[in-house]
C-alpha cells in the first residue's frame, strides 16, 4: 500500500537487465504465519546493459540475510529503498544467497504466497514473485529453477512446483519435504508452488511423438467427482495444439490445481496450471452450459500458453498482448474446432464479436482506453484488460484473415524458429508473419499502437449501364487519451454482394473472379473499390466474420437489414442485420421513454424475430443468438445522454412485446427443444438449451402467467443446473412470487456449492428488483465475504455492473455503494478493487443530474489519503 502519487512506467524507457539470472535455487519452510525463503541466485553481468548495479525487488516481505560471493554483505554494501535492493560494483559474475521472510495468512491481495482454505497457493504475474524473495522480476530475465519444499505432511500432504519431481521423503517433527526441478528457461512470474490437502484425478497421456505425459487434476477433497471435464478439455487442448500448430507439450507432467481465492480466470505457469475453481469444477447437478464452455475455453488457454507465454515470453509487459492476444485467438479457434459445424462456428463467433462490443469498445471509448501495446502504465495489473486480451485476439485474427490460414501457420512457425527461448516485442511477432509471407505489414504495426475503435463508413453506388458496384469505404478514428489524432489502419473488410434473390453474386474485380466473399484491405483514408459484372443492385454485406473490430456504417434500409437478416450466406452478418433492426428500434423506444411518449413496436420487427425463431434450417443456437436482444449497457454505448431506466424500460418492452405477440411461436419452441435423457454439454444440446430457455424467459417477461408456470415448473423438474438456474432466472427477473421459495430452496439444496453459492447471489444481484438495500441486506448473510473475489463479484459487482436500473437510481445512492465497497475492497485486493472501480468509467456520459452525484463518489474514492496504486490509477484517469 503505497500513499505517494503514483509512478507513471513508460514503455520508450526500457533498458536491459544490468545483471541475467542462470540458476535459481529456491527453499521454502512453509509456516502460514511465518515462511522462510532462502533463495540462491548465480548470476552475471548483462553485456548489453551498461549498467553495473544489481537490481532486485522485494514487496511486503523482510530481509533476514544477504550473502554475495559467500561473504554476507553489510549494511553499507547494499541499499534498500522502498521496494528496490541495490548493490552497487558488484563483481561480473556472482552467487547471492537471500533470506526473507513472508506472512501467507495474512496475504489477503491473492499475489505472491498466500493461504487459500488452509493452503498454500502462488500468484506471480505480473509482480508478485517479488513478494515471495527479492529478484529482478521482470519478464525478460529468464532462469532454471530447482525449488525444494519443507511443511507439516499432514496438513500439507501434496506438495508441488513447476517442473519435474526429483526428491521427496520426510524431514523430523512430521515435516516432509519435495524437491522439483523446472529444466526450461522461465520468467518469475510463471513460478509456482502449492502445499496443500488436495486429492487429483491423473491419467497417462500419450504425445504424438509417442512420449507419455502424466495428467492431474487436483482439487480439494469432495469434489473428484468435478472433474472430468477440465481432464478431458486438457487431453483436447494437447491433441489440438499438437495437429494445428505442430507444438507439443514439452514436459513429462502437466498439473492443474483449483482454488476457490483467486484474483483471475487461471494462471499458466510451467508445468503447473492454478486456476480459479469456477473453471475446473463441473458436473451437471452444479455447473451450467455456460460453465462447461468456459472450462474448455480456459483450461485450452492456460495450456496454449506454454508456446505462446512460456517458450516464447514477453520482454516487458507493455508486450502483454504479444502472449495474451494471440493465446486468446489459440483459445477462440480451439474452441470452435471443437464444435466443428459451420455454424457452431459462427455462433462462437458471435459470442466473440459481442463480448468485443459490450466490453471491449466501450473500454476503448473511456478514460481507461489504451493501445492493444500500452504506452505507459501505473500499475500493470490494470492492463490485464479486454483491449489487451479480446481487441489483441482480433488483431492476431486480422493477420489470419490477411494471410489465409497456410499463411498465418507459416507465421507462427517462423515465430517459434527464431524466438524459442526469447522474451520478444510483438513487433518481433509481427515481424515473423510479414517475413515468413513476404509481406510487408509496416502500416498494420498502428493496430498496436493506437487506441480507439476505428470507424469504417462505407457508401455503395450501383452503375446499372455498366452493371458495376463502386463500394467506397472510408476510416476514422476517434481520439482517445494522449492520442488526439489517428493515421489511418490496415484494415481486412471481408464483404460480399447480396442479390435480390438472396444469393451471393460472384465477384469480380479487375477482370478476376473473386469468390463470393472477398477480403478489400483497406490502408488508406479513403478508397473505392469496383466490382464488375454485377446483374442488379445488390445489398452489401460488409465486414463478414466480423473481419475487423471496427464500427462499420452503412445506411442500411429496413429493407435491406431485413433482407440480410432472411439470406446472407455469412451468418454473423446475418445475425448483425438483426442486430441493426433491434437497435435502431431500443434506440426509439429508448427516446419515447423518456419522452413520456406511448411505446410501439412495428410489425415489420416481430415479423422478422417471428422468422427465425420458426426457421427449421437454422439451428437452434443461431436462432437463439438472432433472437437475443442488445445489452443495456450496448444500448447505452448507442445513445448520447444516457438514461439507465429508459433503456431499460424500452428493452423490457421489446421484451414483453416478443413475449406476447409471438406466444405461440416461442411455446412451440419451448417444447420442441427439451433434451431429454443424460444431460451432455455438446453443441447441439447446448444450443437447444439456449433456445429453449429464452423462449422462456420472453414467456416470463409477457404479460400472463403461462410462461411464469413454465418457470416454476422446469425449475422443480429440471435435472441440471443450465435449466434450473435458467428458470430461478426468469423467475426472479420477473420478479414472480413464487421467486422467493425457488431462491431459499436453490439455496438450501446447493449451500456446500460455493459456485453455485456464487450464482445465487449474482441472480439476485442483478435483478432490477434487488435495490441498494437489498444489496446491503444480502451482504450481511453468512455465506458473503468479501475476501473471496468470486463471492464479492458475484454480489458488489454485479449489482455495480450489471443491474443497471437499480445501481443507477436518480438519488445516488448506488455510487455512494460503489465508493463504499471500492474503498473496504482496496484494504483487502486491490487488484479486486481496480476492477469494481472501473464501474464508474463511462460516468461522463450519463443524464446531468447523475454524472454530478457519480463525479462526487469518485472524489470521494480519489480523496482518500490510503489507496493503492491500482484504484488510485482507475479513479484519476476516470476523473481526468
Ligand atoms: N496470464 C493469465 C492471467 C492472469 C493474470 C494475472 C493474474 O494474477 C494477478 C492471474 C492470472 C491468463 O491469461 O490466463
Ligand atoms: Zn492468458
Amino acid at each position: 500500500m503505497r500513499t505517494d502519487t503514483p509512478l507513471t512506467i513508460y514503455r520508450k524507457d526500457y533498458t536491459a537487465p544490468s545483471y541475467l539470472v542462470d540458476t535459481v535455487e529456491l527453499g521454502f519452510d512453509l509456516d502460514p504465519a511465518r515462511t522462510i525463503v532462502a533463495n540462491r541466485l548465480t548470476m552475471r553481468r548483462n553485456p548489453a546493459s551498461a549498467q553495473r548495479e544489481i537490481e532486485l525487488y522485494g514487496e511486503d516481505i523482510e530481509l533476514v540475510a544477504l550473502r554475495l560471493n559467500g561473504k554476507a554483505l553489510g549494511k553499507r554494501e547494499y541499499r534498500l529503498d522502498g521496494n528496490l535492493l541495490r548493490i552497487p560494483n558488484a563483481p561480473e559474475e556472482v552467487t547471492l544467497e537471500i533470506e526473507t521472510l513472508c506472512a501467507p495468512e495474512k496475504n489477503t491481495a491473492l499475489s505472491g504466497l498466500y493461504v487459500s482454505n488452509g493452503n498454500f497457493i502462488t500468484q506471480c504475474e505480473a509482480e508478485g514473485f517479488r513478494r515471495i524473495t527479492f529478484f529482478p522480476d521482470r519478464p525478460d530475465v529468464m532462469a532454471k529453477y530447482t525449488v525444494m519444499l519443507r511443511a507439516d505432511k499432514e496438513r500439507y500432504p501434496v506438495l508441488l512446483s513447476n517442473g519435474n519431481l526429483v526428491d521427496e521423503g520426510m524431514l523430523p517433527d512430521g515435516r516432509h519435504y519435495a524437491k522439483w526441478e523446472d529444466p526450461f528457461l522461465k520468467p518469475s512470474y510463471l513460478f509456482a508452488l502449492v502445499a496443500a490437502k488436495l486429492v487429483c484425478q491423473e491419467e497417462k497421456f500419450k504425445l504424438a511423438d509417442g512420449r507419455e505425459a502424466l495428467l492431474q487434476v487436483w482439487v480439494e477433497e469432495g469434489n473428484l467427482d468435478k472433474t472430468d471435464y477440465a481432464m478431458q478439455s486438457l487431453k483436447k487442448s494437447i491433441r489440438w495444439d499438437e495437429e494445428r500448430f505442430g507444438l507439443e507439450l514439452d514436459l513429462d507432467r502437466f498439473m492443474i490445481v483449483a482454488t476457490g481465492d483467486f484474483n483471475m480466470g487461471a494462471m499458466e505457469n510451467k508445468g503447473l496450471n492454478i486456476f480459479n475453481t469456477k473453471y475446473v469444477l463441473a458436473n451437471p447437478r452444479v455447473a451450467t452450459d455456460i460453465d462447461f464452455q468456459g472450462i474448455e475455453a480456459v483450461v485450452g488457454h492456460e495450456y496454449f500458453h506454454n508456446w505462446t507465454g512460456n517458450r516464447v515470453t514477453c520482454r516487458d509487459w507493455f508486450q502483454l498482448s504479444l502472449k495474451e492476444g494471440l493465446t486468446v485467438f489459440r483459445d477462440q479457434e480451439f474452441s470452435g474446432d471443437m464444435i466443428g459445424t459451420s455454424t457452431g462456428r459462427a455462433v462462437n463467433r458471435i459470442d466473440q464479436v459481442r463480448t468485443l462490443r459490450a466490453a471491449q469498445f466501450p473500454e476503448d471509448a473511456g478514460p481507461m482506453a489504451h493501445p492493444v501495446r500500452p504506452d505507459s502504465f501505473v500499475e500493470i495489473n490494470n492492463f490485464y484488460t479486454v483491449t489487451v486480451y479480446e481487441k489483441g485476439a482480433e488483431v492476431v485474427r486480422m493477420y489470419q484473415t490477411l494471410l489465409g490460414r497456410e499463411g498465418f501457420r507459416k507465421g507462427m512457425d517462423l515465430y517459434f524458429e527464431r524466438h524459442d527461448g526469447q522474451a520478444v516485442e510483438c513487433d518481433d511477432f509481427r515481424r515473423a508473419m510479414a517475413d515468413a509471407n513476404d509481406r510487408n505489414l509496416d502500416q498494420f504495426e498502428r493496430w498496436y499502437s493506437q487506441a480507439g475503435t476505428p470507424v469504417v463508413r462505407a457508401q455503395m453506388r450501383y452503375d446499372e449501364q455498366q452493371h458495376a458496384v463502386e463500394l467506397t469505404l472510408s476510416q476514422s478514428c476517434p481520439a482517445t487519451p494522449g492520442q488526439p489524432e489517428k493515421l489511418p489502419f490496415h484494415i481486412p473488410v471481408a464483404v460480399g454482394l447480396v442479390g435480390r434473390d438472396g444469393r451471393d453474386i460472384p465477384l469480380v474485380i479487375d477482370d478476376q473472379e473473386r469468390g463470393t466473399t472477398t477480403v478489400l484491405e483497406l490502408t488508406g483514408a479513403e478508397q473505392t473499390f469496383r466490382f464488375t459484372s454485377v446483374p442488379q443492385q445488390p445489398v452489401p454485406s460488409i465486414l463478414r466474420d466480423f473481419s475487423a473490430p471496427v464500427v462499420l456504417e452503412y445506411d442500411y434500409s429496413d429493407e435491406d437489414l431485413l433482407h440480410l437478416f432472411s439470406h446472407d450466406s455469412d451468418p454473423v452478418n446475418r445475425w448483425e442485420a438483426g442486430q441493426r433492426l433491434a437497435m435502431e428500434r431500443l434506440l426509439r423506444l429508448t427516446e419515447d421513454v423518456t419522452a413520456g411518449s406511448r411505446l410501439q413496436l412495428d410489425d415489420t420487427f416481430i415479423e422478422a424475430m417471428r422468422k427465425v425463431l420458426t426457421d427449421e434450417s437454422l439451428g437452434p443456437a443461431f436462432r437463439e443468438q438472432a433472437l437475443l436482444l442488445p445489452t443495456e449497457s450496448m444500448i447505452a454505448e448507442q445513445t448520447d445522454v444516457v438514461h439507465p431506466l429508459s433503456i431499460h424500460m424500452a428493452r423490457q418492452f421489446v421484451r414483453s412485446s416478443i413475449g406476447n405477440r409471438l406466444r405461440a411461436e416461442l411455446l412451440a419452441a419451448y417444447d420442441a427443444n427439451q433434451t431429454p435423457g443424460q444431460y451432455s454439454p455438446d453443441a447441439e444440446s447446448i444450443g437447444k438449451r439456449a433456445l429453449k430457455n429464452l423462449a422462456l424467459g420472453y414467456l416470463a417477461a409477457a404479460s400472463d402467467d403461462e410462461g411464469i408456470a413454465l418457470a416454476e415448473r422446469q425449475f422443480d423438474e429440471a435435472d441440471n443446473m443450465t435449466d434450473r438456474a435458467a428458470a430461478l432466472g426468469a423467475l426472479v427477473h420477473a420478479r414472480a412470487p413464487a421467486a422467493q421459495r425457488a431462491l431459499q430452496g436453490f439455496y438450501d439444496e446447493f449451500e456446500k456449492e460455493a459456485l453455485v453459492v456464487d450464482k445465487w447471489f449474482a441472480m439476485q444481484a442483478s435483478s432490477p428488483s434487488t435495490d441498494v438495500a437489498a444489496v446491503r441486506e444480502l451482504m450481511k448473510h453468512p455465506a458473503f465475504t468479501m475476501k473471496n473475489p468470486n463471492r464479492a463479484r458475484s454480489l458488489v459487482f454485479n449489482f455495480c455492473m450489471a443491474n443497471p436500473v437499480q445501481f443507477h437510481v436518480p438519488d445516488g445512492s448506488g455510487y455512494a455503494f460503489w465508493a463504499e465497497q471500492v474503498m473496504a475492497l482496496d484494504a483487502l485486493n486491490p487488484q479486486v478493487a481496480a476492477r469494481l472501480a472501473r464501474a464508474m468509467d463511462r460516468w461522463r456520459r450519463y443524464a446531468p443530474a447523475l454524472q454530478a452525484h457519480m463525479k462526487q463518489a469518485l472524489k470521494q474514492v480519489n480523496g482518500l489519503k490510503k489507496l493503492s496504486n491500482d484504484v488510485r490509477e482507475v479513479v484519476s484517469k476516470a476523473l481526468a
